[in-house]
């Protein structure tokens, strides 16, 4: 039986950052140094093969840091700690890396420097991700106000709406994020912050190559977690590019075959966390079904690299 055409469009950049890189290298190298079991707070990224992965090399994944044996390494994920946790690992005198990507960590210090000036802060972001949580945790109860939408601006209270800073989530949806930034500044003209947001770069472009790649599409595939913010973005982003049909996939086996028939055209993208075999195990089973062409539809050039840890390039 003959296959039916198929473009299938692949986004770049798309897939690991420069941050879940280092986050899973910070891993596989403390397992190197110390042996397993090494600890990880939290999912190191959020995927599930590649937590999967690590599992088998001998990480043990946990939510609290309560939940490690304190006489093992633990490592923090790429999300970000609240200032609590490292401090918990000191009192209790544990061996910790932290694997918070230093895009976020350039927040923390963000937030703490408005904080010494006597700011308050507005943080764009998701309630309950732990990006959110890690960052309204480097300051005290209180000093950091959450908005999640456009509509959210309205009821927020700060104490002086003359002292007051903004900082953001790093995987929000850049034109989402322009519309909540223009709602603080018109209802707080004092408030100062970075020069847009402080959305990273790798967030911004997947975000412009699905907006590229979108209204090409028939129906797009974002190959990503459930939990992944990033990944969710680009599902969004997909829809509102004008590709109606946008979906998340964790691997091939979730793709909704019934729901492709008949299209001439599919594009594909990764979040940040999601590994390049997926992405291939993915055009593999495109290729199974259809007579697949490919196109690169690329947005930008990358090479952004971040080291890891000293305590990691030295030998045991
Ligand atoms: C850390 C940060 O693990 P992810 O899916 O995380 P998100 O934040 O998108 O749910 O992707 C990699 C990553 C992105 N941002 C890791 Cl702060
Ligand atoms: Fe960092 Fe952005 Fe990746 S904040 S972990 S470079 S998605």
């Amino acid at each position: 039986m003959t296959k039916p055409p198929l473009t299938l469009y692949l986004a770049a950049p798309r897939g690991f950052c420069a941050g879940v890189d280092r986050a899973i290298k910070i891993v596989e190298l403390a397992i190197e140094k110390w042996g397993a079991p090494v600890f990880v707070r939290h999912e190191i990224v959020h995927n599930k093969f590649v937590v999967d992965g690590l599992r088998a090399k001998g990480a043990v994944f946990v939510e609290e840091l309560e939940d490690c044996p304190t006489d093992r390494p633990v490592i923090f994920s790429a999300h970000g700690v609240p200032k609590s946790v490292p401090a918990a690992a000191e009192a209790r005198q544990m061996v910790y890396v932290d694997a918070t990507c230093p895009l976020v960590s350039k927040v923390h210090i963000e937030a703490a420097r408005h904080h010494e000036r006597g700011l308050q802060m507005i943080m764009i972001g998701h309630a309950g991700h732990p990006e959110t949580m890690g960052t309204m945790g480097q300051l005290p109860e209180g000093e950091v106000l959450l908005v999640e939408t456009e509509a959210d601006v309205a009821n927020v209270t700060p104490r002086d709406p003359e002292k007051l800073a903004f900082i953001t989530q790093t995987t929000l949806s850049v034109d989402d994020t322009i519309g909540i930034v223009a709602a603080l500044k018109a209802r707080f003209p004092a408030i100062v912050g970075p020069h847009k947001e402080d959305i990273c770069y790798a967030t911004t472009n997947r975000q412009e190559a699905v907006k590229a790649m979108a209204p090409k599409c028939d129906a797009m595939l974002v190959i990503g977690a459930p939990n992944s913010s990033n990944s969710r973005r680009l599902v969004e982003v997909g829809r509102t590019a004008g590709c109606a049909y946008s979906q998340l996939v964790q691997r091939a086996d979730d793709i909704d075959w019934r729901a492709l028939e008949g299209i001439t055209s599919i594009g594909i993208t990764a979040g940040a966390s999601a590994p390049e075999v997926l992405v291939n195990e993915v055009i593999d089973a495109f290729r199974a079904r259809f007579d697949v062409t490919e196109e690169m539809v690329e947005t930008a050039v990358e090479n952004v690299e971040f080291k890891v840890p000293r305590v990691l390039r030295e030998p045991a």
